[in-house]
């Protein structure tokens, strides 16, 4: 039997998001299981890598009870970032270059020294050098928001472009921190880090543990975000945006009008 054209849907796939162009769903029709999809993901990364990019870190998805319902697939995934998704804290995005953009807040660890495959992470701070708020702007590429879990794994996990603010230390507790989510100085969304698998220090272990799976190693000096804590809500043209995380501070963004 022939498997599915990983090259072609990376292209396809590749394509929707330079030119910010919605396209159907895929997986279903060109037969995408889980395995499959990563193989896509990894085609459709390395596409930025052949034009200059670099693999800059690791952002996992669907860690938090809140975003398995808002898009209704209930496994925690992962996807690659790059340099030119991120942005700098309180700048600017051009909402040209997105689909249907939406706005999620996130706690995210700058990596230090990591274990090898197969051993486990040990004492997180030997893993985990700083932590920072960070804002996460997902994109899916495809139309209505809406797919499957292997559309959104081949899809880098609708990875758009993301802000980390400043980095401070690891404090003692990571798991029960208040984070908000303000648009235009509204509260929009409230949570907690508990949210994230119990722990955002969960969520390294099965990073380290499900991209180890496809042969990817974490890096030192990498960023990692754990997931969004709450919803993820659409961003409107000329927003400013803010995550407030509990003891850790404030990252924001704007979109352009
Ligand atoms: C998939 C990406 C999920 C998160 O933090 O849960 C994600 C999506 O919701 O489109 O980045
Ligand atoms: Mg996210």
């Amino acid at each position: 039997m022939i498997g599915p054209d990983i090259a072609g849907i990376a292209e396809t796939l590749g394509t929707a998001a330079d030119t910010a162009t919605p396209i159907a769903q895929l997986a279903a029709e060109t037969g995408l299981d889980v395995d499959a999809a990563y193989a896509v993901q990894t085609a459709l990364v390395q596409r930025r890598l052949d034009r200059g990019e670099r693999l800059v870190g690791l952002k996992m998805g669907l860690t938090s009870k809140a975003k398995m319902a808002q898009v209704g697939v209930d496994e925690v995934i992962w996807g690659r970032l790059t340099d030119t998704m991120r942005i700098p804290d309180g700048g600017t995005i051009d909402m040209a270059d997105f689909i249907h953009p939406r706005v999620e807040p996130e706690v995210a660890f700058l990596l230090d020294r990591l274990p090898e495959p197969g051993e486990p992470v040990g004492d997180f701070t030997d893993a985990v050098r700083a932590v920072a708020p960070a804002i996460e702007l997902i994109d899916s590429r495809y139309a209505n928001f809406t797919f499957s879990l292997p559309d959104v794994i081949a899809d880098n996990t609708s990875a758009g472009a993301f802000v980390i603010g400043p980095w401070s230390p690891v404090p003692d507790g990571l798991d029960n921190l208040g984070v908000l989510l303000e648009i235009d100085g509204r509260l929009t969304q409230v949570g907690s880090t508990a949210a994230i698998l119990g722990d955002p220090r969960r969520a390294l272990d099965e990073g380290i543990r499900l991209a180890g799976r496809h042969g990817v190693r974490l890096r030192e000096g990498w960023v990692f975000l754990a997931g969004a804590a709450t919803a993820a809500v659409p961003l409107r043209a000329g927003a400013h945006v803010r995550a407030v995380v509990e003891k850790l501070g404030t990252a924001s963004l704007r979109s352009s009008s």
